[in-house]
């Protein structure tokens, strides 16, 4: 019985070690603002995602794809709490929208992923 469990409990910890060592090896969205999926009832001042590890500044980059194609955004920034900033200068109309980010963390390996939100039309 008591072998078991320790066979089992050491079964479970490889486990543990093994998808700890896997998500240790890239950096990863973690969260944002505005969120995954969010739909807004106004356009957001700024955009803000934050990762899994410290972000690699030269490495860093945000964009957004609109109803109408790509629109322009400030700069990408490193910001504290392993996140990246970047201004919306202009007031977004509704629909949907895809924040997309590039950046890399310890390893130096470039990640890419893009997220979605929507802005309401006004009632
Ligand atoms: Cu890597």
């Amino acid at each position: 019985m008591t072998r078991i469990r320790l066979r089992m409990f050491a079964a479970t910890l490889a486990l543990v070690l093994i998808a700890a060592v896997t998500v240790a090896a890239h950096m990863a969205y973690s969260k944002s603002v505005p969120g995954k999926d969010a739909a807004l009832a106004e356009s957001p001042a700024q955009l803000r995602v934050w990762f899994t590890q410290d972000p690699e500044p030269a490495l860093s980059q945000l964009s957004l794809d609109g109803p109408n194609g790509e629109v322009a955004i400030g700069k990408t920034t490193v910001s504290e709490e392993r996140s990246v900033v970047a201004e919306v200068p202009s007031t977004l109309g509704p629909g949907s929208y895809t924040v997309k980010w590039r950046s890399a963390g310890d390893d130096g390996h470039v990640q890419r992923g893009d997220f979605a939100f929507t802005i309401r039309a006004a009632d």
